[in-house]
């Protein structure tokens, strides 16, 4: 291993010497005031001036790469860092398995390689627009700093794959980095690029799930970009995982906390039954089966940005050597799949069937069966709590065919159980499944903020522990 330690000193830290490395240094300082004007505009409001206790990156460590501090987020050290160069890496899948890993960008592979990283780019500070109204209704500081801490991330995220752009993509890179502090989510006229980066983040328990699925799509689409042959690409990865859990944890927690809430509210108030909406919302806190209609609406969601089932350009970026499965390296067979089928979920008469393709065109299939496991492990944590109170309720994920957009499925309206509907039906029953204006009104009702010290709202538990080992009454934001 080759660990290059962190420079601190210049307006970018950075672990990749760009001291050395004049050209990319000038092209990202030049590219630095756009950041910040978009990081003003875009980043989150109206907290700019407070002080936040955030960890910041300063070592690619595993065992200690991040200090705590309190910092205005303009000010925070947007760094760029890698992974350490592991010697004698090859390519470990493709039609170039086994060959030396690539240091430079393979010219044959260019336009496509440069495609994934600007799509990978452009969720990062679309999660942030699509963020920045909540911390006026943060339940508490605690959340309130989790939610910051998340955004600078995604800001560094943004930073990674620029730094790629600029330095191996040359005036299309540097074209492709603008473009990216441009894109607006949810604009009409110039949309971030995939779906889901377009929707609202309209409350807190939509933040909290969006943490918990769709960041870890991220999850999912970064481990399997940390297998890539182009060497960077797959150091980058290996360093932004190691953030991404802080995400997730955000997410699972955080719902956690929301049920844990609700569960207790009924226990107290004598209610045994978790449909008796009107009564449970008296004791203001959130229902479960709305809280079901919002893990139906993000996982749903985030289902879309894996692509469609059969896919060329999954197969030509596996092919190439460009973006593996999940955790290729764990895997054995022979990582090319040039024979080899893969079972995948299709749409046969109407009916929805399971045939078996070719295993390269079914890797967006494999990747989103993957992150099927991955989501429901938690679930059964959730669920956990809510058995622990006796109340008769669990929450389960929708089927794969529920509410989509891309795709087989995209094509029919089918239930929370996969059964095939009728256009009038999907209109009459939307609303057992997704969240109603009414669902949505009560929940807006409650994202009051709580910014008094070691307090919380109504409808959500405190964590179990704080961050960084901090006392109950810490204070996360000092607001200014
Ligand atoms: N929305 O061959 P197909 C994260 C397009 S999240 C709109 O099936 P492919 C984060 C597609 O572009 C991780 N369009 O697609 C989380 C293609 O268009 P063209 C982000 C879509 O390429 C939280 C056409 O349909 N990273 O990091 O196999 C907070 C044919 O599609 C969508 C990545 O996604 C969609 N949902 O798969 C912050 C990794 N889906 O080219 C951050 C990089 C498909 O024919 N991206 N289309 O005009 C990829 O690996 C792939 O591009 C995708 C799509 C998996 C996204
Ligand atoms: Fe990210
Ligand atoms: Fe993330």
């Amino acid at each position: 291993m080759n660990i290059v330690s962190v420079d601190y000193d210049g307006l970018i830290p950075n672990n990749v010497e760009l001291g050395t490395d004049v050209r990319v240094k000038r092209a990202l300082e030049k590219w630095h005031p756009g950041y910040i004007d978009w990081w003003n505009d875009m980043g989150p409001e109206g907290f700019q001036k407070s002080l936040v206790y955030l960890r910041t990156a300063v070592s690619v460590d595993p065992k200690g790469w991040a200090k705590f501090d309190y910092v205005r987020m303009p000010e925070y050290r947007w760094g760029i860092l890698l992974a350490p160069q592991l010697d004698g890496r090859k390519i470990p899948f493709g039609a170039h398995a086994g060959e030396q890993a690539w240091q430079e960008v393979p010219g044959e592979y260019r336009a496509m390689l440069r495609r994934l990283i600007v799509i990978q780019g452009d969720t990062e500070p679309a999660s942030v627009e699509q963020q920045r109204h909540l911390g006026k209704t943060a339940p508490s500081l605690y959340d309130m700093r989790n939610l910051f801490q998340v955004n600078v991330e995604e800001g560094r995220h943004l930073w990674a794959m620029v730094y790629l752009l600029q330095k191996y993509f040359g005036t299309d890179g540097r074209e492709e980095a603008e473009a990216l502090l441009q894109r607006r989510s949810g604009d009409p006229d110039t949309p971030r690029m995939l779906g889901a980066f377009n929707e609202k983040t309209p409350d807190w328990l939509s933040f909290f799930m969006f943490t918990y699925f769709t960041d870890r799509d991220g999850k999912m689409q970064l481990e399997a970009l940390a297998q890539s042959g182009f060497d960077p690409l797959s150091r980058t990865c290996r360093f932004m995982l190691t953030e991404e859990a802080h995400h997730m944890f955000v997410g699972e927690t955080g719902v956690t906390r929301v049920i844990q809430r609700t569960c207790e509210a009924m226990k107290e108030a004598g209610i045994d039954d978790p449909y008796d909406i009107a009564k449970v919302r008296k004791l203001g806190v959130i229902d479960l089966p709305t809280i079901q209609k919002k893990a139906n609406l993000h996982f749903s969601l985030t289902l879309d940005l894996f692509g469609n089932e059969i896919s060329t350009n999954a197969a030509n970026a596996f092919h190439s050597g460009l973006k593996g499965r999940f955790r290729e390296d764990r895997l054995k067979d022979d990582h090319k799949l040039e024979s080899g089928t893969y079972p995948v979920l299709r749409l046969v008469d109407g009916q929805i069937k399971n045939e078996d393709a070719p295993a390269l065109s079914a890797l967006n299939m494999r990747l989103r069966d993957d992150y099927v496991v991955d989501c429901n492990a938690g679930v059964g944590r959730w669920n956990k709590v809510i058995e622990g109170f006796g109340i008769p309720f669990q929450i389960k994920l929708p089927h794969v065919a529920f509410h989509r957009n891309i795709g087989e499925f995209s094509k029919i309206k089918a239930d929370a159980q996969g059964n095939v509907l009728s256009d009038a039906e999907w209109s009459k029953r939307r609303s057992d499944f997704l969240p109603s204006d009414g669902d949505k009104d009560y929940i807006e009702s409650l994202m009051q903020p709580q910014f008094d010290i070691g307090k919380f709202a109504s409808w959500i538990a405190p964590p179990k522990v704080g961050i960084d080992n901090k006392p109950g009454d810490f204070e996360y934001v000092k607001i200014a």
